[in-house]
């Protein structure tokens, strides 16, 4: 997991290559502008590694966080020697519970970022209730967002482009997800949205081999 000087999360999805939201990004193409922090929980360790943009791939399909395809990578300036966090094929892992993380607000409409990383618990959400629940404000993009939810644990600002992630039976680690969207931080009855990265797992990867 990597901080994104933007004030975003990411995910090293390569050695080179951070998968982050596509929302967090001002476009694709060159951008030497973004400060990546990764290796550490917290911020401030001196045993921070410190990289830069170079370039960014966002899809062209792309609009806002509600409108589905909020995924971007961001090439580095250097390849890291740190492990890669990969992308889930669906299925199994798409269920239960998940794993959410960020240096973002603690709670909604605190100002503050975090310097020590945080972690919680929350359940997968089906699409049905997800897109009843906020159908009055967006309709829901059923097959590319995923929700998730557990009372008073939620993503909220400044963990968007961050993992969601799931531990295999084997101890390993995947990513089902990358934080892009709620009403809100732990509201009840208002799930943590999204985007579902098995449905994009190719086109990830695909991008991300043309980058490294
Ligand atoms: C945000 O503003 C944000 N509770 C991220 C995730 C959620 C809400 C807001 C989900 O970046």
């Amino acid at each position: 997991m990597v901080r994104l000087s933007m004030g975003c999360g990411g995910a090293l999805t390569a050695p080179r290559v951070v998968l982050t939201a596509g929302h967090c990004v001002t476009g694709p193409g060159e951008d030497t502008s973004i400060e990546v922090i990764a290796g550490v929980t917290n911020l401030k360790s001196g045993r921070a590694i410190k990289a830069k943009s170079v370039t960014v791939v966002r899809p062209a399909e792309f609009v806002s966080e509600t409108g589905g395809d909020d995924w971007a990578l961001i090439k580095l300036d250097r390849k890291l020697d740190l492990p890669i966090l990969e992308i889930s094929s669906g299925g199994a892992d798409e269920t239960g519970t998940q794993t959410i993380l960020g240096w973002g607000n603690t709670r909604e409409g605190s100002m503050q970022q975090e310097t020590k990383l945080r972690f919680g618990s929350v359940r997968i959400v089906p699409d049905g209730p997800c897109a009843k629940a906020y159908k009055k404000i967006v309709d829901l993009v059923e097959d590319e967002m995923i929700c998730a939810a557990a009372p008073g644990v939620d993503s909220c600002q400044g963990d968007s482009g961050g993992p969601m992630v799931r531990q295999l039976a084997r101890g390993k680690w995947v990513q089902v997800g990358i934080v892009s969207w709620g009403l809100g931080c732990a509201r009840e009855g208002y799930p943590g949205v999204y985007t579902q990265v098995s449905k994009f797992r190719s086109d990830i990867r695909e991008a991300a081999r043309k980058l490294s």
